[in-house]
């Protein structure tokens, strides 16, 4: 990966369930990558633009006070990865800078495909609509069974004194899928997604990742 890519940055994701780490680990590698000098932009989705912090309140804190009918959400997470995409992802990488991002275009796929029930093929082709030429050169798929992963965001909102999300209350059936979904997608594009155990301890885990990215991203 790199050369043939001239002078454009690296784009990489965090994937997978809920509570598998992607936050810290994200965060563990933009410092890094800062460290060694690296121009590089943490953003999430959906939101990381004024207008998907909007679409974010609606789907995650349901501001409108309205049901979200599931082919809307499918086209409100799109509309916030387009707006995403435009204004912030390609233009980084364009300039060289490498850009990481907490859930991307497989989040749909996983979550509104395998987990919804919508054809998968339909999801992938509403995500390339959206994402342009803004394909992710890495996808880090942090697995994690479903009983840690809701053991860790649940102590996460008694913290911070925060309800579970819309989705975060999905039934346990569909969080299952969604794990399920992820692996799929890992065997689908191998060149690109690499699968780590989201249960090990996340120095270890930060660790792994920054070798993964030397080897893998670095000329
Ligand atoms: N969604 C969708 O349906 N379709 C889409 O297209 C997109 C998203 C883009 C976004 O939620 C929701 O939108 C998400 C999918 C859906 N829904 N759900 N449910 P979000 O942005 O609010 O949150 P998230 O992306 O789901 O993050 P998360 O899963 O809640 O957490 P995480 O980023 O994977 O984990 P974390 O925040 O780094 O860590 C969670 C806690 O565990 C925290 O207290 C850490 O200190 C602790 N932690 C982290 N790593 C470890 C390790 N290794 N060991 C022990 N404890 C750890």
């Amino acid at each position: 990966m790199g050369s043939e890519r001239g002078n454009r940055g690296r784009f990489i994701t965090f994937e997978g369930p809920e509570g598998g780490g992607k936050t810290t680990q994200a965060k563990r590698l933009i410092e890094r990558l800062d460290a060694e000098g690296i121009e590089v932009l943490y953003t999430r989705e959906p939101g990381g633009t004024p207008t998907g912090e909007a679409i974010r309140d609606i789907l995650q804190h349901n501001i409108t006070q309205e049901d979200i009918s599931p082919s809307a959400e499918v086209l409100l997470f799109a509309a916030s990865r387009a707006q995403l995409v435009t204004h912030v992802i390609l233009p980084a990488l364009e300039r060289g800078a490498w850009v990481v991002c907490d859930r991307f275009a497989d989040s749909t796929t996983a979550y509104q495909g395998y987990g919804r029930g919508f054809d998968i093929e339909q999801m992938i082709a509403i995500n390339s609509f959206a994402i342009a030429a803004a394909t992710p050169d890495l996808t880090l798929l942090l697995d994690v069974d479903l009983e840690e992963g809701f053991r860790r965001i649940t102590e996460r909102h008694k913290a911070k004194d925060s309800p579970l999300d819309r989705i975060e209350l999905e039934a346990r059936s569909f969080h299952e899928r969604v794990r399920q979904g992820y692996l799929e997608l890992a065997k689908r594009w191998p060149e690109r997604f690499r699968i780590l155990d989201g249960m090990r301890d996340a120095d270890i885990l930060a660790d792994e990742i920054w070798e993964l990215i030397q080897r893998e991203c670095r000329d």
